[in-house]
């Protein structure tokens, strides 16, 4: 995901979306993917990881690992990533397979300068955004 502002503007960004390994998007999305995408990409800009204008620097990386094939990941990964490198990362680890996510990994993923509460609920509800998909 990429999210791009004119310089001090905050909210009110655009998020742009690339989908590796699935041709989701190849059509025309339905109301019900248009209303996720809307929601994921608030809970995104929320994270202030922007792109001054049109550039493409900074953007997040989301993977979800399955190494049992058993459809619920046991882990969630997010790379935020600055150019080719990786800024911070945060992660999501569902320890006992049973679909929840108990263990949170995070650090200051809204850039406000503490890595709190709200910075573990920001990669849940990425997270599970991200999963509605059906990933
Ligand atoms: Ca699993
Ligand atoms: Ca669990
Ligand atoms: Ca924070």
């Amino acid at each position: 995901m990429i999210a791009q502002a004119p310089i001090g503007q905050g909210q009110d960004g655009i998020v742009r979306y690339r989908f590796s390994e699935s041709d989701h998007l190849q059509r025309e999305a339905t109301d019900a993917e248009l209303r996720w995408l809307k929601t994921f990409g608030k809970t995104y800009l929320k994270c202030a990881w922007y792109n001054e204008g049109q550039g493409e620097e900074r953007h997040l990386r989301i993977f979800s690992e399955n190494p049992g094939g058993d459809g619920t990941p046991e882990t969630v990964r997010l790379h935020f990533h600055a150019g080719q490198t990786i800024a911070y990362k945060a992660a999501a680890r569902d320890l006992d397979n049973d679909g929840d996510f108990e263990l949170i990994l995070s650090s200051d993923v809204d850039n406000d300068g503490r890595a709190d509460r709200t910075d573990r609920r920001r990669v849940a509800s990425l997270v599970r955004e991200f999963l509605k998909l059906g990933w």
